[in-house]
């Protein structure tokens, strides 16, 4: 699952502050119904709605927030406009990784450790609202291009050979694209422009989220669960 702005980012920036897990959730109802479940010192209550923290949460969706002071042992329910819905939707999908620019060489690398097991590998971009979002369709080609070093038989697909294309033409020029997306745009009238900057990096993470059993961990690039 691929939502460079900001789902994907911030899960990574949770996990590698040493956040537990994130438990992502579809509705802010059932958000808060599930923190009732737990020793509230226990857990964090995150999240976005317009791209703003909701009322009576701990934690916005700015990957900056996810400090390890804040997070360090905690478990992260969360929830988001898109990244969040789409992972509710893959919740019974036999493997689900996290990726954004912030990850793409560690979640390609953990895919090509563990590609013997599967016979494909699908991309789900989030996009905005049901509409194509530059910057996810940009990291999925990112991640396609780096795979396709890892694992020379992939065949690709139309649909992956079009984002890689779109990836490589533009490879020099990441930020600058994406800082003049739709939903970039909107994130600055917000005031969120270091989030877009963060977002961008390649490579600032060696993990890879994985959900299993609707919870969101950490794994290191080579497919091993991080001890703590
Ligand atoms: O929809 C999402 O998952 C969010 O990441 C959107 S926002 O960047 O927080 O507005
Ligand atoms: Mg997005």
């Amino acid at each position: 699952m691929i939502d460079v702005l900001r789902a994907s980012t911030t899960i990574c920036a949770a996990l590698a502050a040493g956040a537990e897990a994130i438990i992502p959730v579809a509705e802010l109802e059932e958000a808060l119904r599930l923190a009732r479940q737990f020793e509230r010192s226990t857990v964090l209550l995150a999240g976005e709605r317009k791209g703003e923290k909701p009322e009576g949460f701990d934690l916005g969706n700015s990957p900056l927030e996810y400090t390890s002071e804040v997070v360090a042992g905690k478990r992260i329910i969360f929830t988001t406009t898109n990244g969040t819905q789409v992972l509710h939707r893959l919740r019974f999908a036999p493997s689900v990784l996290v990726a954004g620019f912030v990850n793409v060489s560690a979640t390609a690398t953990a895919i090509a450790a563990g590609a013997s097991q599967y016979a494909e590998l699908h991309l789900c971009c989030a996009g905005t609202t049901g509409m194509l979002a530059l910057e996810d369709a940009l990291a999925a080609g990112a991640l396609i291009d780096r795979l396709q070093s890892l694992l020379p038989q992939l065949t690709l697909t139309d649909a992956s050979r079009a984002v890689l294309w779109l990836y490589q033409y533009n490879a020099d020029r990441l930020a600058d694209i994406v800082r003049t997306t739709d939903h970039a745009r909107r994130l600055q009238s917000l005031g969120f422009c270091d989030d877009i900057a963060f977002a961008t990096q390649l490579d600032t993470f060696a993990i890879v989220p994985v959900m299993d059993q609707h919870i969101i961990r950490r794994i290191d690039k080579n497919n091993q669960e991080i001890e703590r």
